[in-house]
């Protein structure tokens, strides 16, 4: 039978959360990432263990038909394979900083600047269409340190709480993207394939779904029913059950994460009773 071989970061920020995705999705990886390629034990799965740099490529060429990695990655990489889906981890942006006391003037302060990075293809692209000429000196890492020693006037990184660029006397001054983790395809997969991948996609949907919601279930006085579905309109719309107790039911509901305590303060304060709240590990839509 057909395996689906994906490509994930072998070691590094992103390699914990894509196992706990496939976890998540009901596959289970027998030998973890020691070894340079596993086979998944109750799905047609195969996973090969890489340097997230590499994952383009492999997956370009077929040698995996599937990858996870950074997005910043995909378009430095700018290799011939198709993003599907953004997977909501490893989020982080691509910024341009200087050092701290310069004074910002805008985009043309890097006019006839050197700037250090590890993504010249994203930056020199970023420069060319905003009309700014800079030297770009590629580095494979530590970026943040090339303006204290002299080698560049600025640099071009991944940013995330933004701690790196204050411990090296720098400032963000321009957020040129944002990045996240995501699944890419091969362009010419196999039918076989192609079915496998689909049912992935179903249960990494099915599981993206359910975060950040929450299911309620709560008794309410008939008479404030109407205004519990305003507040509560679940992914249709709410159950309603009768109760026991004549002239009261029970409603059941999906809520979001964001006005999680504003609906349930609002939930109490109308005559709600009895208020249940239930994580949802899955929500098939
Ligand atoms: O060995 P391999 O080549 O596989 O790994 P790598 O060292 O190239 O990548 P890794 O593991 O560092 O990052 C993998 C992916 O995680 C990146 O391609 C991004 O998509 C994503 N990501 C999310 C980050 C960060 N957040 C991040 N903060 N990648 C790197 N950083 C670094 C950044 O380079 C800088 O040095 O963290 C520092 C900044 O962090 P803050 O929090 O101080 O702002
Ligand atoms: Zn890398």
């Amino acid at each position: 039978m057909e395996k689906l071989k994906i490509a994930i970061q072998k070691s590094g920020r992103l390699s914990e959360k894509s196992i706990d995705l496939l976890t998540e999705c009901g596959i289970k990886i027998s030998n973890g990432s020691r070894k340079l390629k596993t086979e998944a034990r109750n799905f047609p799965m195969e996973i090969l263990f890489l340097r997230d740099d590499d994952i383009p490529q492999y997956v370009e060429k077929g040698v995996a038909d599937i990858g996870i990695l950074g997005e910043n990655e995909v378009w430095e990489k700018d290799k011939d394979v198709e993003v599907i889906e953004k997977l909501g981890y490893g989020n982080c942006r691509l910024s341009l900083a200087i050092p701290k006391d310069e004074k910002y003037t805008g985009i043309e302060y890097f006019n006839n600047k050197r700037v250090a990075t590890s993504y010249p293809k994203i930056l020199s692209k970023y420069f060319t269409e905003k009309g700014i000429n800079v030297e770009i000196e590629q580095l494979g890492g530590s970026v943040e340190i090339t303006t204290g020693i002299g080698l560049a006037d600025g640099i071009f990184d991944i940013v995330s709480t933004g701690s790196t660029l204050v411990m090296n006397g720098l400032k963000e001054v321009e957020v040129t993207m944002k990045s996240e983790a995501v699944l890419i395809k091969n362009k010419d997969m196999s039918q076989a394939k192609l079915e496998i991948l689909e049912q992935l996609l179903f249960r990494i949907r099915s599981h993206q779904n359910g975060q950040g919601k929450k299911y309620v279930l709560l008794n309410a006085p008939n008479e404030i029913i109407p205004q519990i579905v305003n507040l509560l309109p679940g992914m249709r719309s709410p159950s309603i059950l009768p109760l026991v107790n004549e002239g009261w039911s029970s409603v059941h509901s999906v809520i979001g994460d964001d006005d999680f305590w504003e609906v349930i303060d609002e939930l109490k304060r109308i005559g709600a009773e009895g208020i249940l709240v239930i994580p949802i590990e899955k929500m098939i839509m």
